[in-house]
């Protein structure tokens, strides 16, 4: 295949996309449902923020998760054993969420009844940043295990998020990792970015992050 007709078909890829994130975001809107989509890398603690987030959401705030993997229904079966109302999405091979994915898993859902969605991403800081899913904002998650240069080397996962969780703050004492540097490096890829500290293993943080959750949720109805 040539690179012209390679170049074609990955922006009608995009744009199809685009116009299914509109329609969905319409959708969210109509329905007073506030999106997030959760980026990282594997592992940085996407699924234990979301079980630590629920129980202490503001009481009465219905959320629902829809999780990405490449393969297995784990992620959804821990946050179902937790209470938390979750599907899965096995995508077998790709590497991100698109949002026909979303469309699909959503079906028979009644959207009016939820004031939350998360969205955990596959694992993967490229793929997914270039597909919109019709959220309401982004989060890129950021672990102390990952190395403080990431915003560097991935700035558009950066750039296009309107909050980072920098997660695993409990290992800070045992890691090399100069968190000046990672914030004026998420900060260089955006200059809105909001910031929050986090433990899943001490709770750092988690208490902060939910209150301010709960009012962006809270603002929208
Ligand atoms: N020490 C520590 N470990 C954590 C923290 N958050 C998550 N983990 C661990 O990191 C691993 C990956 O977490 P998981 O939530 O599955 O990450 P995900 O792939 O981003 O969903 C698991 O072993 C978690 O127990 C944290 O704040 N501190
Ligand atoms: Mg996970």
């Amino acid at each position: 295949m040539s690179q012209q007709r390679q170049i074609q078909l990955k922006k009608n890829v995009y744009n199809r996309n685009q116009e299914l994130a509109d329609e969905l975001r319409e959708r969210f809107k109509k329905a007073g449902t506030y999106v997030i989509n959760m980026i990282s890398s594997p592992g940085s603690g996407k699924t234990s923020l979301i079980e630590k987030m629920a129980p202490r959401l503001n009481a009465g705030l219905k959320l629902f998760v829809i999780d990405g993997d490449l393969e297995t229904e784990r992620d959804a079966d821990r946050l179902r054993e937790v209470g938390i109302e979750a599907v899965q999405i096995q995508t077998h091979g790709s590497c991100h969420l698109d949002a026909t994915m979303i469309g699909k898993a959503l079906e028979g859902v009644a959207l009016e009844a939820i004031d939350l969605l998360i969205i955990e991403n596959v694992g993967n800081l490229v793929c997914p940043t270039s597909f919109d899913l019709g959220e309401t904002l982004r989060v890129v998650v950021a672990s102390t295990t990952e190395g403080d240069d990431k915003p560097l080397k991935y700035p558009a996962s950066y750039h296009r998020a309107g909050v980072c969780i920098f997660n695993k703050t409990d290992l800070l004492p045992y890691v090399r990792f100069d968190v000046a540097q990672f914030e004026a490096a998420a900060r260089r890829a955006n200059g809105e970015l909001k910031i929050f500290h986090t433990s899943c293993s001490t709770g750092q943080g988690i208490e902060e992050l939910c209150q301010w959750l709960s009012d962006q949720v809270g603002g929208m109805a």
